[in-house]
């Protein structure tokens, strides 16, 4: 029943569904569940949060990434399947922790860096981060770096999430880290890292604390950097 269920995100993910109403990508399917629905039936029926996230939710846009690829799928198909996750994230937010004042462990600025539109990685690590007790302050996409800082010193956040999805954008992740520098801030924020083309390597080679694979990594990282000594 659960694989059932997952299994049917994954394919109206795949048809860029957000909800009951809309069409396919391949071939009309309205009227029968969406995204939106699929994720409330799961989650009434107990499926774990991790679970839609991870074999539904992610997966699904995992596999429209690589129809991409190959030439299947084109941009325009891509807008509808991540909508069609937006949808089901927003279903799930109130139960991981929701959009409140959680302060218990710490404060992360998150951030897509500059000229990055990539969001859906963020957002869930948005999400999980939350979820794990985390006062999360998100500032979208396309941040430059010197917004990225001012936010840290405004909202005294001892971390920094940075997201980047493009080989061409990651590198504005090393204009966060000496622009902390310059503002002879960067002995007390933390800077983590993440988003498909970065890596461990490439961590310390811009200077930053940590990288973070995926979303429960985020929090692993984040748990440990704070441990370790940031606010
Ligand atoms: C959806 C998508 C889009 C959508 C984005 C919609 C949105 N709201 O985000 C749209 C259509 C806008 C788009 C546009 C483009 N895209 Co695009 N896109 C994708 C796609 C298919 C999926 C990305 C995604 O959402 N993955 C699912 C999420 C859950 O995974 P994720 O982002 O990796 O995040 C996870 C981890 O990386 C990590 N993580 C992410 N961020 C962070 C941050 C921290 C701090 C931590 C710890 C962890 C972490 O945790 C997340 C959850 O587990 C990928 C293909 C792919 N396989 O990734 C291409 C891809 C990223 N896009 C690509 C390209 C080329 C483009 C365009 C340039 C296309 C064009 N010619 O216009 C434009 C660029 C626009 C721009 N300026 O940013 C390339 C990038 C190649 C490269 N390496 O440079 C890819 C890889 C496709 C390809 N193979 O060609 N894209």
């Amino acid at each position: 029943m659960k694989e059932e269920l997952t299994d049917k995100i994954v394919e109206n993910v795949l048809q860029g569904r957000r909800n009951q109403e809309d069409e396919g990508i391949e071939e009309d399917y309205a009227g029968e569940p969406g995204v939106a629905e699929l994720v409330q039936q799961a989650l009434d029926e107990g499926v774990e949060t991790n679970t839609i996230l991870l074999d539904g939710l992610s997966k699904g846009m995992e596999l429209v990434g690589q129809k991409y690829e190959s030439g299947e799928y084109f941009i325009p198909d891509m807008l509808t399947a991540a909508e069609a996750v937006e949808a089901g994230m927003k279903v799930m937010e109130p139960y991981l922790g929701g959009e409140g004042e959680s302060d218990g462990k710490g404060k992360i600025v998150m951030a897509t860096v500059e000229k990055d539109l990539h969001d859906i990685g963020k957002n869930l690590v948005c999400i999980m981060l939350k979820g794990a007790g985390f006062n999360v302050v998100d500032l979208g996409i396309d941040v430059p770096a010197a917004r990225i800082v001012e936010a840290v010193e405004e909202e005294g956040a001892g971390l920094v999430g940075l997201s980047a999805l493009l080989n061409t954008t990651m590198t504005n992740m090393e204009d966060v880290v000496k622009e902390l520098e310059q503002k002879g801030m960067r002995d007390k924020v933390k800077v983590i890292i993440g988003g498909a083309p970065t890596s461990e390597d490439f961590a310390q080679e811009i200077g930053a604390d940590a990288y973070g694979k995926d979303a429960f990594a985020a929090i692993k990282v984040a748990e440990q950097l704070l441990q370790a000594g940031g606010k």
